[in-house]
């Protein structure tokens, strides 16, 4: 190419030439390659070329979109997928709930890579829809054990020192489905209440400070703005280890379903603590006991008690792929896929079973492995053609090993909905389906 040639509209020409002239060149060896792919296919017809016959836009071809100008800028001003993606959205399980306002949508795990979820597809967990919050006309009260109650703006609270963090947040029935018999023959429906995203916001502890909490302040109340009222006791530990008032998500603003423009992180804990669109923060000397902390979220024990309070998210791990969605469709070599959380701090380690349970292979941790984060998890396997049971056994920095079916319903019996957090089991066929199982 010219040193002159200087408009984008020449370099492209240029660039698109050039492309020509290589692949006039290589075309045998693209031929030769062509072949071999072909051969590597099950089913692999073994005429040369054949794989490209019909495929006008493969090489050795220049697709049009090579031989012409593409859209401009600003033709999404905010960006969007390529339509060739539009299957990956979030989806709900009608019969789950009477309406959509009290409601839940799932995460397409299945579809995302790395650990952070793009936030037009973090799961919705509404029990009163979403509130179109003016954010001018929006407060935050931190109000009741204090020595100098406030009421702050969205822009208040931007003046205070600001933190970032990669977290997850679980809906605590992540699962629930489950727990009596395998029964959502999906990813996006068995582990599908759960995001990762970058948290922005102000660490709970600064603005205690700023308020100054009386001697014998022990708990605090954080209510949410929406028609639900939602609120959840937390404790002061908690509230001065690392909960977050949080604006911001993934670089941008909390979208409206995230709890635009704040709200509660609790990280590691129960999604249902991390209270959206939050008015009012009280701090007093007991837990409140309301709603959503008695006769919803505690867990039914076999012998007819109730545990309460079950805050932290415990360890859990998912295959990822292959899974119902993503089937396989050949044999040979893949990379199995995963992810794998615990609410008490990093993943240590995660093995992989191909059989049910009975031998395990330890899998490599990608990326970044991050507290309370999603963790990727990966490890090379050859497909036989043959049926499999595949699982994935995590364990955490604290040394906690994910349980067995057996193991959890031994510790909690078989009423609970919420915590369920058991190996999980996907039985590949040999036509390469994957269907939703369960071992104990
Ligand atoms: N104010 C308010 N906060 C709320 C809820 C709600 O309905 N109202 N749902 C809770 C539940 S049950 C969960 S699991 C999480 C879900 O967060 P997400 O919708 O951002 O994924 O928000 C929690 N915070
Ligand atoms: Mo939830």
């Amino acid at each position: 190419m010219g040193k002159d040639e200087s408009s984008t509209a020449d370099l492209l020409q240029a660039v698109a030439r050039e492309g020509e002239k290589l692949q006039a060149n290589e075309r045998r060896n693209f031929l030769k390659q062509g072949l071999l792919l072909a051969g590597g296919a099950l089913s692999g017809a073994a005429v040369p070329g054949a794989a490209l016959a019909g495929e006008s836009n493969l090489p050795p071809n220049v697709p049009p979109w090579t031989k012409s100008l593409g859209s401009g800028v600003l033709t999404n001003p905010y960006g969007k997928p390529s339509p060739y993606e539009s299957h990956i959205v979030r989806r709900n399980v009608p019969w789950l709930t009477a309406d959509k306002i009290a409601s839940i949508s799932f995460t397409p795990l299945a579809e995302l890579s790395g650990i952070i979820t793009p936030s037009s597809l973090v799961f919705e967990r509404y029990h009163a829809g979403v509130p179109p919050i003016d954010p001018a006309q929006h407060r935050l009260m931190i109000h009741g054990m204090v020595d100098r109650p406030i009421i702050l703006s969205v822009d208040d609270l931007k003046r205070f020192p600001s933190t970032s963090v990669i977290r997850f947040i679980e809906c605590p029935a992540n699962g629930g489905m489950e727990w009596r018999a395998a029964q959502m023959d999906a990813l996006q429906f068995t582990h599908g209440m759960i995001s990762c995203c970058e948290w922005t916001g102000v660490l709970l502890s600064t603005l205690l400070q700023e308020v100054g909490i009386k001697k014998d302040a022990a708990w605090v109340l954080a209510e949410g703005a929406d028609g639900s009222h939602m609120s959840r006791s937390i404790p002061m530990d908690k509230a001065l280890d690392d909960a977050l008032i949080v604006y911001a998500q993934n670089g941008e603003p909390l979208r409206p379903e995230q709890g635009y423009p704040i709200r509660l992180m609790n990280p590691g804990w129960e999604g249902n603590t991390s209270v959206k669109w939050l008015r009012r923060l009280e701090i007093g000397d007991e837990a409140w006991y309301h709603r959503e902390e008695t006769s919803k979220y505690t867990d039914l024990l076999a012998d007819g008690r109730a545990r309460k309070f079950s805050y932290v998210q415990e360890c859990n791990s998912v295959v990822t792929f292959p899974c119902p969605e993503k089937p396989l469709t050949e044999r040979g070599r893949y990379e199995v896929q995963g992810l794998a959380w615990s609410g008490e701090g990093k993943i240590k380690r995660v093995d992989v079973s191909f059989d049910g349970g009975m031998n395990w292979r330890p899998a490599r941790l990608k990326g970044l492995v991050l507290p309370k984060a999603l963790t990727r998890f990966g490890l090379e396997w050859d497909w036989d053609g043959g049926p499999a049971m595949i699982q994935s056994r995590a364990v955490d920095e604290t040394g906690y090993v994910q349980p067995t079916y057996t193991q959890l319903r031994e510790a909690r019996g078989n009423s609970s909905i919420y915590h369920k957090n058991a190996i999980h089991t996907w039985r590949l066929h040999d036509s390469g389906k994957v269907s939703n199982v369960q071992i104990s």
